[in-house]
């Protein structure tokens, strides 16, 4: 363990790690622009690109780059010489000079990590204004790709080739005109994106951001014609808090369910009971292939990130997914059916808004099969949890004094089950929970099946069913996701259920949660609040929720039946 000197300050660090390392051990501290760390999850990136983390290292002529020059015993570092604050001050400056400078107006001010550098360095002037470069946006569905803001700290790259494995984004060209791009510049529309929006949720400027619907559903609640409906997903109720400066893992459900009625919406549902509906779905589907020799193993078909991954990367295995659509998209199907006839509402005049922590289901809401009637989309807009807390804060809401209020029902009433949704193994878990009863006709006492629980990517449980062993695999990060199905496809791992979330830890690390700057506690801490959320509810099992029997007395008949799966049902493309 050599010792190294930070500022004079004497410091133990591991033999391979590197000043940066040394220097937050110590206490100090130096900018990073294109370092990142979230090594639990396998997300490392530092290309020393940036040269913002440069330090002064005695006997060194040069500065060096804090976040890849390995220690030395004996090491003294100086984090604040002048010459390297000056250094730092260049390269930002330098940065600065090729970007648009539309702080204002631009989606990412106040959470733009070059705007932040540029005010703590003190920077008020430019000596290097000069060529400027001149690139087209791209605009999708569910992200706004925009070139002009890139500033080459290859998180984006690491994020989709290292992270995901889908490989659509790679820097193009040299010097001034580097940059990154898809292939021949396509549309992101045009490739192989996910839309897991991975990229986004580690871009530290707005070369990647969200495509927003505010304005959209801003005029759709001012429209008096309009009966507009919303749905919040598992993982906002633990993250939104944190966009108003609660601590990670803070649960806010009813301040959630309180502020969407406050913004004037008709009705407010939650994402949560079609999760439930979901289970009734896909266990029913599990069983039946479980039970006559169908197709095995059958995927969670929920994450459509993943969903479109399997369609590109795997086309030989698309009829593994259950044919279950997604809660959002079950959500949306009963809402404009159920709902809508239940209530006297014309389904044409209805606007279903989702609030979800992902990016993908921007892209989902526009699937044409997934929607149940070819006169209207099912889901009509959706929105990011950051986007509903810029909504919030445009409206002047002062979080804290919102008052906690209950979802509405038919569509509102929810389990344990459908909270852990939002959490990788969640899904896997609460279907386990309604296929043990359902084959056993027992009582499943001890919900939680512990081995579905963490964080590591890939995790493998057997669970026996009165005889019967049921081998579940559980992944999260598509790079995970591609090592798990290599192995089934070669015959390596023989499983029963897959399930699949796109993102770290599941939904609550998804591309549209308030950024965690590399910070995977952050994730964690969304995780147990979900685990929270499940244990305190009265009733954890999806098929015991009063609103789901209901729902099929009174409409869908028997999970399976003809009507459910013209609502919830769908196929995949090869
Ligand atoms: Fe998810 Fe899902 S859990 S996909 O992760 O199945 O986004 O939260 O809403 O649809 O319920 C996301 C979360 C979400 C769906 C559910
Ligand atoms: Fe890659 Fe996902 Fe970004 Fe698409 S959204 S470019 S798949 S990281």
């Amino acid at each position: 363990m050599p010792k190294v000197f930070v500022n004079n300050i004497e410091t133990e660090v591991p033999d391979n790690a590197t000043v940066l390392e040394a220097v937050n051990k110590a206490g100090g501290y130096v900018p990073t622009l294109c370092y990142m760390n979230l090594e639990d999850i396998g997300i490392v990136n530092k290309p020393a690109s940036c040269r913002v983390c440069v330090v002064e290292i005695e006997g060194r002529r040069n500065l060096a780059p804090a976040c890849a020059t390995p220690v030395f015993e004996g090491m003294k570092i100086n984090t604040h010489s002048r010459r390297a604050i000056n250094a730092r001050r260049t390269v930002v400056q330098l940065l600065l000079s090729d970007h648009p400078q539309d702080c204002l107006k631009c989606p990412k001010n106040g959470e733009c990590e070059l705007q932040d550098l540029a005010s703590e360095l003190n920077i008020t002037t430019n000596p290097y204004m000069g060529k400027k470069s001149l690139y087209k946006k791209d605009v999708s569905a569910a992200i706004i790709r925009d070139p002009n803001k890139c500033i080459m700290c290859r998180k984006c790259e690491t994020a989709c080739n290292s992270f995901q494995t889908v490989g659509v984004l790679s820097a193009v060209e040299r010097g001034f005109d580097a940059v990154v791009q898809p292939t021949f510049d396509w549309p992101l529309e045009e490739t192989n994106c996910t839309f897991c929006g991975q990229c986004v949720a580690v871009c530290p400027t707005a070369a990647l951001t969200e495509r927003s619907y505010i304005d959209e559903v801003w005029s759709e609640l001012d429209n008096s014609d309009k009966h507009v409906v919303v749905q919040t997903a598992p993982a906002v109720r633990v993250a939104l808090a944190e966009e108003f400066g609660y601590k990670p893992g803070t649960i806010s459900t009813g301040k959630l369910a309180g502020v969407l009625k406050l913004m004037g919406f008709d009705a407010v549902f939650d994402t949560n009971f079609a999760a439930d509906l979901t289970i009734m779905e896909e266990a029913t589907e599990f069983i039946d292939r479980l039970q006559n020799d169908g197709y095995m193993p059958m995927l969670t078909s929920c994450c459509p990130g993943w969903v479109k991954f399997l369609e590109h990367q795997f086309p030989g295995l698309v009829k593994m997914p259950s044919s279950a659509k997604s809660p959002q998209q079950m959500f949306g199907a009963v809402a404009k059916s159920y709902y809508a006839e239940k209530n006297n509402i014309d389904p044409k005049k209805m606007t279903v808004v989702s609030i979800m922590p992902c990016l993908a289901k921007k892209y989902e809401a526009g699937r044409e099969e997934l929607n149940s009637s070819p006169e209207f989309k099912d889901v009509d807009y959706v929105i990011t949890t950051r986007e509903l807390a810029k909504m919030i804060k445009e409206a002047g809401f002062n979080f804290d004094s919102i008052p906690e209020m209950s979802y509405e029902n038919p569509l509102g009433e929810s389990t344990g089950a459908a909270a852990i949704f939002g959490r990788t193994g969640g899904v896997a878990e609460a279907a386990l929970r309604t296929a043990y009863e359902w084959v056993t006709k027992d009582t499943l006492e001890e919900v939680e099946f512990e081995a579905l629980h963490g964080y590591d990517s890939i995790r493998i449980a057997e669970v026996d069913i009165k005889g019967t062993i049921v081998k579940i695999a559980v992944a999260h990060g598509l790079g995970n996701v591609r090592k798990l199905l290599e192995d089934i496809r070669d015959g390596k791992i023989n499983v029963h259920l897959i399930e699949v979330m796109a993102c770290p830890g599941g939904c609550v690390g998804g591309g549209g949660q308030p950024y965690h700057h590399g910070n995977f506690e952050i994730i964690k801490n969304r995780i147990e609040a979900l685990n929270n959320v499940d244990r305190t509810s009265k009733i954890r099992k999806s098929h015991d929720n009063p609103s789901i029997k209901k729902i099929y007395e009174e409409y869908l008949e028997k999970p399976g039946s003809e009507k459910a799966h013209h609502l919830l049902h769908t196929h995949y493309l090869q």
